[in-house]
C-alpha cells in the first residue's frame, strides 16, 4: 500500500516473498499442500510446482482444506492454498473445524495486486473492500497476516507461523498476487519462538499434583487430543508404564496410545462409552486430564462424573487441580516435571474388555448384514498399516469401539462434527503417512456431501477402502427426530469409479459379500475400492445405541 514498496521489489540475490513462504514450511516438515489454483494465486503455485512440495490438486477447497487439517493432524503442519474469496470462503467450515478441534493448519490465499486494487475498480471475486476475506479469517485464526510490504513480510511470515505451531491452530497469510516475486532488500534470518513457562507457577502447579498423585490409590489418566498435536503421547506413555497408571483417551484423541497396549481402558464418553469404562475413570480417586477437551461429545453429553476435588486437568492454555488455576504454564514443561517425579506404582487390575464389537469374525453367509456385524467385521481386520477416518454420524458412533493398532492412526471430526469430512481427509492422510492405508467409514449422507473427494485419488498413490454406510438416510438426526427431511435419495455408490475411471465398487448386502467385497479391496492395493454397504434405515451401531440409553438413564 505504500508506494515505496516497488522500489524495493527488484532487489537481486535474497529470496522472494513467496519463496520465502516456502522455504519456512519446508523447512517446518511440510511436503504437500492441498489447493485449486486461480488468477490470484496463479503465480504462487507455480513457485510451489518449481519447489520439493507437492501441490495436491483437490475438487474443491472445502476438501482442500479437510485434506490440509488430516495432513495437519498428522505431520504437526498442514496447508491450504486457495484463490481470493471464491476459493477462501469455500475453505471456511474447514478451517472453523480446525479451530475447533486444534489442528494446525495454514491458509495461504492469493488476493487482488496492490497495483490493481488501487484504481478501485470492481475487480472479479471481490466483496465489497479487499479486506473482507481478511476480517472472515481472523474469526476463524489464532494469527493472520497480509504479505503487502516486502519491508516487514519476512517477518510477519515468521510471527504467524509461529503462533500456528504455538497454539496448534489455524493460521491465515495472504499474499496480493503482485507481492509474490517481490524481494526485501533487507536481510532477514527467520525467527523461531521459544515460549517458556513461569517457573514459579510450575513448581507450585507440579508440587500440587504430585502430592495428589503420592496421596492416591487409584490414579487414571485420561490422554487427550493435545498430547498428538504437542507429540506429548510418548512421553506420557513412559511416565503411565513407569508407574503403571491405567490411561483412556477421548473418541477425538482415540489411538492417541495404541489401542491394545496393556495400560489401555478405552474410550471414556461417560454415559455415551462402553460401562466399564465410565466405571473405572469414574472410580478412580485422581483422574490426570492431559490435553482433553470436555467437549459435549467427549463426556456424553456432560454426562460425566469427574468430581473436582478429584481432577488434575492440564491442557495448553491453562493448569486446574482441583480448584485452583495455574497460568503460563507449558503442558510440555508439566508432563516433563510429571515425568521426571519419583511416584509409587500404582499396578492394579484393568477390567476385561467387553468390547461388543471385539469378538472374532465369522459370516454368516447369507445373512444380511447388520451395523454391529459390520463393525465387528472392521476391526478384525484392522492392522498395524492402517489409519481409520470415520465421518460424524453412526460411523463415528460405531468407530469408537474399533480397537486401532497403529498410534495417531484414528481420525474423525469428534467435536466440530462436520459431515463429509472423512473422504477428503482421507487424502490428506495418506500423503501424510504413505505407509498406512486409509479405510474411510463414512455415511451415506455425509458421502453425497464430498465423496467426489475420490477423483483425486486418480493422482496416483491413493488407494483408501471407503465403506458407505448406506441406510438411505440421515440416521442421527432420525434418531433424534424422524421427517421426511432424513431421507436421502439411494445411489448407486458402486459405480462411482466408472464415472472417475479408476476404482473399484462392490455391492453388499450379506455378510458374504461382506467377507468377499473386504478381501478384493485389500488387494486391490493400486486404486480405492468403494464398498456400498445397504444397511436397514433404522439399524445402528452398538456405540450410538448407548448414547440413547445412557441418556434416558442419566440426564
Ligand atoms: C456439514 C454438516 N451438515 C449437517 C450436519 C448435521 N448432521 C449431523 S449427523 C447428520 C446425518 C448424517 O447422515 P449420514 O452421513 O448418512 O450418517 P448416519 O447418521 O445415517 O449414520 C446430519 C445431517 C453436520 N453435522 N454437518
Ligand atoms: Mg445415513
Amino acid at each position: 500500500m505504500s508506494g515505496s514498496l516497488e522500489e524495493t521489489s527488484s532487489a537481486p540475490g535474497t529470496r522472494t516473498i513467496g519463496q520465502y513462504l516456502i522455504d519456512r514450511l519446508t523447512e517446518l516438515g511440510v511436503g504437500h499442500m492441498f489447493g485449486i489454483p486461480g488468477d490470484y494465486i496463479l503465480t504462487f503455485f507455480k513457485l510451489v510446482e518449481e519447489s520439493p512440495i507437492e501441490m495436491v490438486v483437490t475438487t474443491n477447497e472445502l476438501a482442500a482444506g479437510y485434506a490440509a487439517d488430516a495432513y495437519a493432524r498428522l505431520k504437526g503442519i498442514g496447508v491450504a492454498c486457495v484463490t481470493y474469496a471464491v476459493g477462501g470462503f469455500s475453505l471456511t467450515n474447514a478451517l472453523a473445524c480446525a479451530y475447533a478441534e486444534k489442528s494446525p493448519v495454514v491458509v495461504i490465499s492469493g488476493a487482488p495486486g496492490l497495483r490493481e486494487n488501487k484504481r478501485n475498480v470492481l475487480l472479479h471475486h471481490m466483496v465489497g473492500p479487499s479486506t473482507t476475506q481478511l476480517a472472515v479469517f481472523e474469526h476463524l485464526t489464532v494469527a493472520s497476516c497480509v504479505l503487502d510490504d516486502p519491508l516487514t513480510a519476512f517477518r510477519e511470515v515468521d510471527r504467524v507461523l509461529n503462533a500456528c505451531l504455538r497454539h496448534k491452530r489455524p493460521v491465515y497469510i495472504e499474499i496480493p498476487r503482485d507481492r509474490v516475486t517481490m524481494t526485501p532488500i533487507h536481510p532477514h534470518s527467520p525467527l523461531v519462538e521459544a515460549p517458556i513457562s513461569d517457573s514459579d507457577e510450575l513448581r507450585e502447579a507440579t508440587g500440587e499434583a504430585l502430592a495428589m498423585l503420592w496421596s492416591s490409590k487409584s490414579p487414571v489418566i485420561l490422554a487427550g487430543i493435545e498430547l498428538n498435536r504437542f507429540k506429548l503421547a510418548d512421553s506420557v506413555l513412559r511416565f503411565a508404564e513407569k508407574h503403571k497408571i491405567p490411561i483412556a483417551s477421548t473418541l477425538l484423541s482415540k489411538s492417541v496410545i495404541r489401542e491394545r497396549h496393556p495400560l489401555y481402558v478405552g474410550v471414556y464418553q461417560a454415559a455415551m462409552g462402553r460401562p466399564q469404562v465410565t466405571k473405572f475413570v469414574e472410580e478412580s480417586d485422581c483422574v490426570l486430564m492431559l490435553g482433553a477437551m470436555l467437549t459435549d461429545v467427549d463426556t456424553g453429553i456432560f454426562t460425566h462424573k469427574l468430581d473436582q476435588n478429584r481432577v488434575i486437568f492440564a491442557t495448553s492454555e491453562s493448569v486446574q487441580i482441583r480448584y485452583h488455576h495455574y497460568q503460563g504454564i507449558l503442558l510440555s514443561d508439566f508432563v516433563s516435571k510429571l515425568c521426571d517425579a519419583s511416584l509409587p506404582n500404582y499396578a492394579r487390575t484393568i477390567p476385561k474388555d467387553s468390547n461388543p464389537i471385539s469378538e472374532p469374525w465369522e459370516a454368516k453367509r447369507d445373512e444380511a448384514i447388520t451395523v454391529r456385524r459390520l463393525f465387528q467385521k472392521v476391526n478384525a481386520i484392522l492392522g498395524e498399516k492402517v489409519t481409520v477416518i470415520a465421518d460424524p454420524g453412526d460411523a463415528l458412533f460405531g468407530a469408537a469401539d474399533l480397537a486401532v493398532l497403529d498410534t495417531a492412526e484414528f481420525l474423525g471430526s469428534a467435536f466440530y462434527a462436520t459431515l463429509g469430512w472423512a473422504v477428503p481427509a482421507s487424502i490428506g492422510a495418506q500423503r501424510a503417512h504413505p505407509e498406512h492405508r486409509p479405510i474411510v467409514l463414512v455415511g451415506d449422507g455425509a458421502f453425497q456431501m464430498t465423496g467426489m473427494e475420490l477423483g483425486t485419488t486418480r493422482r496416483g498413490g491413493f488407494n483408501p477402502i471407503v465403506i458407505v454406510l448406506n441406510n438411505k438416510g440421515y440416521l442421527t438426526e432420525r434418531f433424534l427426530l424422524e421427517g421426511k427431511f432424513n431421507d436421502i435419495p439411494d445411489w448407486k455408490y458402486h459405480k462411482l469409479p466408472e464415472v472417475i475411471g479408476t476404482g473399484i465398487g462392490f455391492e453388499v448386502r450379506t455378510e458374504g459379500e461382506l467377507d468377499r467385497a473386504l478381501s478384493e479391496a485389500l488387494e486391490n492395493t493400486e486404486s480405492f475400492s468403494l464398498l456400498n454397504v445397504h444397511l436397514a434405515q433404522t439399524d445402528f451401531s452398538p456405540g450410538l445405541k448407548r448414547l440413547g440409553e445412557g441418556l434416558s438413564k442419566r440426564v
